[in-house]
C-alpha cells in the first residue's frame, strides 16, 4: 500500500440484513478508492438441511433463510418443486401469489428506503436546523414536482386518508421537529446514534428536506405494518406466511365468516392495496425522487454504477397466467426482464442484450456458481444442480479465525459464493431489471406489456426530470435508490392487477385454491427429476434448485440476488457489483467513507439471504477501524 493510500473497514455495516465486512484502499488525496472487497461473514447451511427431506416440505424450512424478504424463499421453492413435478398451479393460488409478491415488493423497499437507507441522505441533526412553515410549503412543493402520474391514478386525496397521514401543516412539522430536539438535547439519538453527522455529504440537503424526510421515516415505521396485510390473510401470518406445493392453503369461501379469505377479508386486502399505492405514489417516489434531483444537480451520487453500466441480469417477473415451469416462465411474465444487457452505461445504441431461455438455465455452462473466494470445499464453477456447500473456513489473511485483520484476498474470504452468467459476474435487482425491459423495448426486441410500457415512461419522466439521459443516471448510486422506489410503484400497481384478476375469478363461482394431483409421492417416479424456482424478488433474481430422487430431496441450492451483488470477485470475471460500486464511488472524507455504505445500502444488501447465515462464533467487531 503506497504512502497516501488508507485502509478502512467497515464491519459490521449496519442497517442490513446479516453481517457484511468491508475493505476499502482509498487514495488520500483523489479520494478514489483503489480497491475494495466484499465478505459475507457468516453462514448457516439452510441449503443442506432440506437435503432427505420430503419435498413437500422444503418451502418451511428455506423461507427461514430471511425474515425481510419473507416469503420469497417460500415462493421460489414452491415454484421449483413444482416445477420437477410438472404442476401447474389454479388461477386463484397464481393470482394470489402475484399479489403477494407485490406486497413484499413495495414493504421491502418502502423499509429499505426509509429505515435502512434514508439516513445515508438524511440528517436528524440538520433537521433542527429547518423552518417548520417553509418544510410545510416544501411538501407541496415535492408533491407537485415529483410525483410520477400512474394510469388509473389520480392526485392523491389527503382526505380519503385522514388516519394514515396528518396533514402537513407547520404544526405538525413543529411537532417533528421537538421530537427530535429532544433526542439531540438528551445525547440519546437512539435509532438516529453511531452515524458521521457532521459529515458533508449532509450539507447538500436544504435543512427543511432533512425534516420532512425524517417526519415521514416515524410515519412509515406504522405503515409498513398495514402494508403487509395481504400477507396475512393469504397465508395466515407475516412474516413467513404458509405456502403450499401446488396453490395455497388458504380456503375461499365468500359467504363463510370464517373462511380464511372471504368477502371481508378480501376488502381488508383491497385497503391495504390503496394505502400502498398511497404511500409509494405520493410519499415515496416524490420523496426519493427530490432527495436524488437534488444532489445530482450538485454531481452527488451519480457515480457508484459500477457493474450495472457493464452487466445486468434479470429471470422475469409476476407471470400473468398460471405457467408451464421454468420454461415457460419468462413469455408468461408481465415484466420480461429475462436475459442480460451489457455496456448499458454506453448508451443504448450500445447496449447488447443477449436472452436467457429456459433451455439456457438448464445448460451446465450458463448458470455457475464457484467457491474459490469462498469458504467452502470444492473451487470449481458448479451448475447449481450439481452444487455444493460443504465449509471450510480458513479465517483472515494470516489465519486468525477468530479476529480478522485483513481479509485474505487472493485466497477465501468471504461466506458469499461466487454465481456467474456464461462466466461473467453481472448485476441483479430493481436497477437490472429497469435497464433490461427499457433496452428490450427501445431496441424493440418486444412489444411491451402495460406493465413493461409503465416502466418505461418513469424512467423516460425521470430521464426528463434529471435533465439526464437513462445511461447517465440509472447505473449510479442514486439511479439504485430510485429504481427501487419505481419498482415499488410497478409492485403497487401490481397488487391491485392481480386483486382484481382474482375478484373476478372467484365472481365466476371458482374457488379453487390448489392443485393436489401430484400430492400423494405415490404419484411421482422413483427417478432423478430436477426443477427451478425462478423469482424476481426484491433484490433481485432469485433462483432455487432442487434435485428429487427416490421421492426426497437430493440437493438443494438457493442462487440468491445478494449473492449475485456481494460475491468476491472471480479471477477471470473480475469484481462483483459490491466491489464494482464501491470502487466506481468517490470518497471525500477517508475516515467516514458515508459514500461507501450508501453505495453499498442502495443494493439492500441481505447476507442472511446471501450467505444463509448464522452467527459463528466470530465476535464483531469494531464499527470502523483504519490504518
Ligand atoms: Ni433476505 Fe432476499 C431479497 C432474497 S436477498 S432479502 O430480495 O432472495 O438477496
Ligand atoms: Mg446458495
Amino acid at each position: 500500500m503506497s504512502f497516501f493510500m488508507k485502509r478502512v473497514v467497515v464491519d459490521p455495516v449496519t442497517r442490513i440484513e446479516g453481517h457484511l465486512r468491508l475493505e476499502v484502499e482509498v487514495d488520500e488525496a483523489s479520494g478514489k478508492v483503489n480497491d475494495a472487497l466484499s465478505s459475507g461473514t457468516a453462514w448457516r447451511g439452510i441449503e443442506t438441511i432440506v437435503k432427505n427431506r420430503d419435498p413437500r416440505d422444503v418451502w418451511a424450512f428455506v423461507q427461514r433463510i430471511c425474515g425481510v424478504c419473507t416469503s420469497v424463499h417460500a415462493l421460489a421453492a414452491v415454484r421449483a418443486v413444482e416445477d420437477a413435478l410438472g404442476i401447474r398451479i389454479p388461477k386463484n393460488a397464481h393470482y394470489i401469489r402475484n399479489i403477494m409478491a407485490g406486497t413484499i415488493t413495495a414493504h421491502d423497499h418502502i423499509v429499505h428506503f426509509y429505515h435502512l437507507h434514508a439516513l445515508d441522505w438524511v440528517s436528524p441533526v440538520e433537521a433542527l436546523k429547518a423552518d417548520p412553515k417553509a418544510t410545510a410549503a416544501l411538501q407541496e412543493t415535492v408533491l407537485d414536482t415529483y410525483t410520477i402520474p400512474v394510469e388509473d391514478t389520480g392526485k392523491f386525496d389527503f382526505s380519503a386518508y385522514p388516519k394514515y397521514f396528518p396533514k402537513a401543516t407547520t404544526a405538525y412539522y413543529k411537532e417533528i421537529q421537538g421530537k427530535i430536539k429532544q433526542l439531540v438535547d438528551s445525547n440519546q439519538l437512539g435509532i438516529f446514534a453511531a452515524n458521521w453527522w457532521d459529515h458533508p455529504a449532509y450539507q447538500v440537503l436544504p435543512p427543511e428536506v432533512h425534516l420532512m424526510a425524517v417526519a415521514h421515516y416515524l410515519e412509515m415505521l406504522d405503515k409498513q405494518r398495514e402494508i403487509v396485510i395481504p400477507h396475512v390473510i393469504f397465508g395466515g401470518k407475516n412474516p413467513h406466511p404458509h405456502y403450499v406445493v401446488g396453490g395455497m392453503s388458504c380456503a375461499i369461501s365468500m359467504n363463510d365468516m370464517n373462511a380464511p379469505v372471504n368477502s371481508q377479508r378480501l376488502a381488508a386486502v383491497e385497503t391495504a392495496i390503496s394505502l400502498t399505492e398511497a404511500v409509494v405514489n405520493y410519499f415515496y417516489v416524490p420523496d426519493a425522487l427530490a432527495i436524488a434531483h437534488i444532489h445530482a444537480q450538485k454531481g452527488s451520487a451519480i457515480d457508484g454504477g459500477g457493474l450495472a453500466g457493464v452487466r445486468v441480469m434479470g429471470f422475469g417477473s409476476y407471470p400473468d397466467e398460471p405457467f408451464a415451469g421454468h420454461a415457460d416462465f419468462a413469455s408468461a411474465a408481465l415484466v420480461r426482464c429475462d436475459g442480460v444487457v451489457e455496456n448499458f452505461a454506453q448508451g443504448l445504441n450500445n447496449a447488447r442484450y443477449t436472452a436467457l431461455t429456459g433451455k439456457d438455465l438448464e445448460d451446465s455452462a450458463v448458470i455457475t456458481e464457484n467457491a474459490k473466494h469462498s469458504w467452502y470445499e470444492n473451487d470449481d464453477a458448479l451448475h447449481p444442480w450439481d452444487g455444493e456447500t460443504n465449509p471450510n473456513y480458513t479465517g483472515d489473511k494470516n489465519g486468525n479465525k477468530d479476529r480478522w485483520e485483513t481479509l485474505d484476498k487472493d485466497n477465501k474470504y468471504s461466506w458469499v459464493k461466487t454465481p456467474r452468467w456464461r462466466g461473467k459476474v453481472c448485476e441483479v435487482g430493481p436497477l437490472a431489471r429497469y435497464i433490461v425491459v427499457y433496452t428490450k423495448i427501445k431496441k424493440g426486441i418486444v412489444a411491451p406489456t402495460w406493465a413493461e410500457q409503465m416502466m418505461v415512461n418513469q424512467i423516460d419522466h425521470v430521464s426528463k426530470l434529471l435533465n439526464l439521459p437513462p445511461e447517465k443516471w440509472l447505473p449510479s448510486t442514486a439511479g439504485r435508490t430510485l429504481a427501487r422506489a419505481l419498482d415499488a410503484q410497478v409492485a403497487a400497481k401490481m397488487e391491485k392487477y392481480f386483486f382484481e384478476k382474482l375478484v373476478e375469478n372467484i365472481g365466476t363461482g371458482d374457488t379453487n385454491i390448489a392443485n393436489t394431483l401430484k400430492w400423494e409421492p405415490s404419484s411421482w417416479t422413483d427417478g432423478e427429476i430436477k426443477g427451478v424456482g425462478l423469482y424476481e424478488a426484491p433484490r433481485g433474481s432469485l433462483s432455487h434448485w432442487i434435485v428429487i430422487q427416490n421421492k426426497k430431496v437430493k440437493n438443494y441450492q438457493a442462487v440468491v440476488p445478494t449473492t449475485w451483488n456481494a460475491c468476491p470477485h472471480d479471477d477471470e470475471a473480475g469484481n462483483g457489483a459490491y466491489e464494482m460500486s464501491m470502487m466506481d464511488t468517490h470518497v471525500a472524507v477517508p475516515d467516514k467513507p458515508l459514500e461507501i455504505v450508501r453505495a453499498i445500502r442502495s443494493f439492500d444488501p441481505c447476507l442472511a439471504c446471501a450467505a444463509h447465515v448464522y452467527d459463528s462464533k466470530k465476535k464483531t467487531l469494531s464499527i470502523v477501524s483504519t490504518d
